[in-house]
């Protein structure tokens, strides 16, 4: 077999491609809007270890399809860039003294090599980096628009701060109480920061969710994490000497009230210094302070044992008219709903904690079904629970409403208490604005001005981009204040309002900010006007397919959304929501071996004994071969550059797809890709023999007819397979058909030139090199996709498979929709079912057309 030249036919082909600018997009009207295509990547973070081979797995993906889309007559955009602000360049930079802007531009050269190297068919003239000031000054000056829509506000609070990368960290960068990057214990610290406003947008964000072709999962992470519930707000007076004061509680079950045996605010709630006995002062203050050093998390999700004191004072029941006392405790933040509750030990998990650790009383105020078929409304419900339950039921020992569904009787209570001047509905969300500064050096300079005299002034439109100034010392300073502080240079400035003398804001922009809205600027990425054209934006948007990890669930999916909502709203984008289709790439994992006590063993520790099993090298002991992530310390990290040098970019692209469905989590086993690549040879040797010529779809022989009927098969499936992004199963038939061609004597040329249009997505330059082979000039890449004739595919024969009480025992073949009677003959006969009928009648026999024969003996 000769060996296939994929080194020359890739860069051969990845040169013509470059040079002939073969997939630059362009915004031509001829194109009728539902024939023009956007397949978005989610952008890499060009970090020092380079390209992972989980990347390229979504690439590919998107490049098929936009592949095939072209040659299905659409316009298509595909676009690269890369997401370069963020920590580990600064980080970096710290350490070394190496600039961010060096290490980044080293990061995105190789990452941009790396990428070109798997041959994709991005219009690279549209590549952009978030960190070069024409990209950032569109950052800012989208900033700039939420400010001035007021959805970006100052304030002094308290945040999550990570003590070793000395800055703040948004909820959603915090882990289990520590940060996300350096796994450091997360403490609060109060800090000026900038907010944006997200939760402005939490109803709109949460109801557009429903139209969105998006995985399910993301969506319910979307909902759970916007958290919508709803419930009622309601009064309780203060008990003397209190009895101008009230405290108002949000509740979701006011279904309960009558079981509200005390009231818990939050310990900074504003009331507490108010109402705190004299007696209970010194205990309280203590209390507060103890809370402010925990973060929301260690306060509820991680606590194990509730704490709380008692505050003197006594509230009363609007519905029952009982005295009964305030307590603070950490468990209620401050921050959701009123930061107060009325506590029902009976029904609610945590109260009942806290009532049975400090002795307050339980009343049940909810019987279940079956408890209330068995008492009735006459039954006696007085006996405190023996434990907690939130189910619905029917209210007991509540008043006039005893007997209603839980359902109604929170309905008929809020309406109560709505008439009589103490409640009403009311509406939280879980979504938290979202804090929008960090105390860094590389990220986008926040637009604006701190003025004595004028306050807060926002920078002119006509003066961005402000570009990040130079500077050798990139650590933030010690209280907390981005290394921007310390550049006298740059802070000091004049006031765009007065011209007095004037300090720029210090604090730099999250990472997220970036990502916002880069698949907008692609539309438009050399524009110094706007930050994208109208007309191509209408043009363009929104995004029909976005395929990335499944990891921005709630991070980036979150925020591009609200800023692209923003931006409809300002009437600059013409959808409501930017990602019609989502899909995210399983993870490709790694094997690696384990020891009986579960540690995991370096790759290059382990040898394969002849067997197939493993051992460890050192010591013989035996290893189980498992699948784990790919890490630099069990040594089995793959390396894209060496398989592509080893066995060329058609051979990964195809192999990546081939291991599995797109969405599933999936193993990196070499022996795969070496199955790819020998499939690919295959295919080459089939292109160096001579084809025959003669008409189209043959049939006048019984191999040209056999390759013809497979051959439309072979079209209908790709094409199939391909529109639904089910390549491992495309390739699959690819294989079945080159299998037959290998075998046949002479191939048709007009079967060779579909299969080489069929191919070209998947083994881009490959299928180049043979359609050249095959005498055409320029591209394959705009070519037509190749169209199947329905007859060929209609199969005439099919395979039965004999049973004999339910277990397979042989089989058959038999003509197409062949009538029961010869079926069931034809497998009475077959060689299994005569060893197990053993001369004996059958009491049963079960036909299903086309498949089975079951005979039931
Ligand atoms: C009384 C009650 C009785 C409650 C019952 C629940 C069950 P979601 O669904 O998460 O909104 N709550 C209200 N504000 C709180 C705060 N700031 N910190 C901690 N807990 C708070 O939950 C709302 C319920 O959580 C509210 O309904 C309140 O307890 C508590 F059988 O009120 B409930
Ligand atoms: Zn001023």
């Amino acid at each position: 077999m000769p060996s296939y030249p994929f080194s020359e036919i890739e860069k051969k082909w990845q040169k013509y491609w470059k040079d002939h600018k073969t997939f630059k997009a362009i915004e031509d009207t001829n194109y009728p809007p539902d024939r023009r295509a956007y397949l978005l990547d989610m952008f890499p973070y060009p970090s020092g270890a380079g390209l992972h081979v989980g990347h390229p797995e979504g690439y590919t993906a998107t490049d098929i399809y936009s592949r095939y889309l072209r040659m299905n007559g659409y316009a298509v955009l595909h676009p690269m860039g890369f997401d370069s602000f963020g920590l580990p360049a600064e980080n970096y930079a710290i350490k070394t003294g190496t600039h961010p802007r060096i290490t980044t531009k080293q990061n995105i050269d190789t990452f941009r090599k790396q990428i070109q190297a798997f041959g994709f068919s991005y219009d690279w003239d549209r590549e952009l980096a978030t960190s070069d000031v024409d990209y950032y000054r569109w950052t800012q000056w989208i900033f700039l628009q939420l400010y001035k829509k007021g959805l970006a506000y100052e304030t002094e609070a308290p945040i999550n701060w990570c003590p070793s990368c000395l800055t703040g960290l948004a909820n959603e960068e915090v882990k289990e109480g520590c940060c996300e990057r350096c796994g450091t214990q997360v403490v609060r610290k109060n800090v000026r920061q900038w907010m944006l406003k997200i939760t402005a947008y939490a109803e709109q964000l949460l109801e557009d969710l429903d139209d969105l072709d998006w995985p399910q999962s993301v969506k319910v992470m979307q909902r759970n994490w916007i958290g919508k519930s709803t419930g009622a707000e309601i009064d309780f007076t203060l008990a003397a000497p209190h009895e101008k004061e009230k405290i108002t509680v949000y509740t979701t079950r006011p279904d309960t009230i009558f079981g509200a045996t005390y009231l818990v605010l939050a310990p900074e709630h504003p009331l507490v210094m108010h109402i705190t006995s004299k007696e209970q002062l010194p205990a309280v203050q203590a209390y507060r302070e103890e809370t402010a050093k925990k973060t929301d998390l260690e306060r509820t999700e991680l606590a194990k044992k509730k704490t709380g004191v008692f505050t003197g004072a006594y509230a009363v029941n609007p519905l029952t008219q009982e005295k009964i006392p305030v307590w603070i405790s950490d468990y209620i933040l401050v921050s959701y709903g009123t930061g107060a509750i009325m506590a029902v030990p009976a029904h609610d998990e945590r109260d009942w904690a806290f009532a049975k650790l400090f002795g307050l009383p339980v009343i049940q105020t909810v019987a279940s079904e079956e408890e209330w078929k068995q008492k009735g409304a006459a039954g006696d419900y007085r006996t405190p629970p023996q434990e907690c339950t939130s189910a619905d039921g029917y209210a007991v020992n509540s008043g006039e409403f005893t007997g209603l569904p839980t359902r109604e009787a929170i309905t008929r209570i809020t309406d109560y208490a709505a008439a009589r001047g103490f409640g009403k509905k009311a509406v939280n969300y879980k979504l938290r604005d979202w804090v929008f500064s960090r105390q860094r050096y590389w990220g986008e300079p926040i637009p604006l001005v701190h003025c004595p005299s004028c306050g807060v002034v926002p920078l002119d439109e006509k003066d961005l981009p402000l570009a990040l100034p130079e500077t050798d010392s990139y650590s933030p300073s010690d209280t907390g204040e981005s290394p921007l502080a310390k550049i006298p240079e740059w802070v000091n400035t004049v006031c765009p309002h007065c011209g007095a003398a004037a300090r720029r804001e210090t604090n730099t922009m999250p990472q997220w900010a970036g990502s916002c809205w880069y698949y907008l600027r692609y539309l438009d990425p050399h524009n110094s006007e706007e930050f994208c054209s109208k007309e191509k934006e209408a043009y363009w948007m929104p995004v029909n397919l976005y395929i990335g990890g499944a990891e921005h669930a709630v991070l980036h999916l979150l925020y591009a959304r609200f800023w692209h909502k923003v931006l409809y709203d300002l009437g600059l984008v013409h959808t409501k929501e930017p990602f019609t289709r989502l899909v995210n790439q399983g993870m490709i994992t790694s094997f690696s071996y384990q020891r009986k006590n579960k540690s995991l063993v370096p790759a290059d520790e382990v040898v394969q004994t002849e067997d197939g099993t493993f051992k460890e090298k050192a010591t013989g002991e035996p290893l189980e071969r498992v699948v784990a992530k790919m890490s630099k310390s069990l040594k089995n990290v793959i390396n894209p550059d060496e398989m592509i040098e080893q066995y060329g970019a058609d051979s990964c692209r195809m192999y990546e797809m081939f291991m599995g469905p797109l969405d599933m989590s999936k193993p990196w086993n070499t022996q795969g890709l070496i199955g790819i690549f020998r499939f690919l040879e295959k295919i080459w040797a089939i292109s160096e023999a001579p084809l025959i010529d003669c008409p189209v779809n043959d049939t006048s022989t019984p191999e040209n007819a056999e390759i013809t009927k497979l051959l439309n098969k072979t079209i209908k499936k790709v094409t199939e397979d391909t529109a639904s992004l089910n390549f491992n199963t495309a390739i699959s038939q690819m294989m079945i058909f080159i299998n037959t061609l290998s075998k046949s004597t002479a191939v048709p040329r007009f079967a060779w030139e579909v299969f080489v249009k069929l191919l070209a997505p998947y083994a881009p330059h490959l299928a180049e090199e043979l359609w050249e082979k095959l005498g055409h000039t320029g591209t394959i890449a705009y070519e037509d996709w190749p169209l199947f004739a329905g007859k060929y595919c209609i199969d005439t024969e099919c395979t039965i498979v004999v049973q004999v009480n339910g277990k397979v025992r042989d089989k058959f073949q038999a003509a197409m929709d062949a009538p029961k009677a010869d079926l069931e003959a034809a497998a009475l006969k077959t060689e299994g079912a005569q060893r197990f009928l053993d001369g004996k009648q059958p009491k049963k026999i079960i036909v299903v057309p086309n498949k089975l024969v079951n005979i039931v003996i």
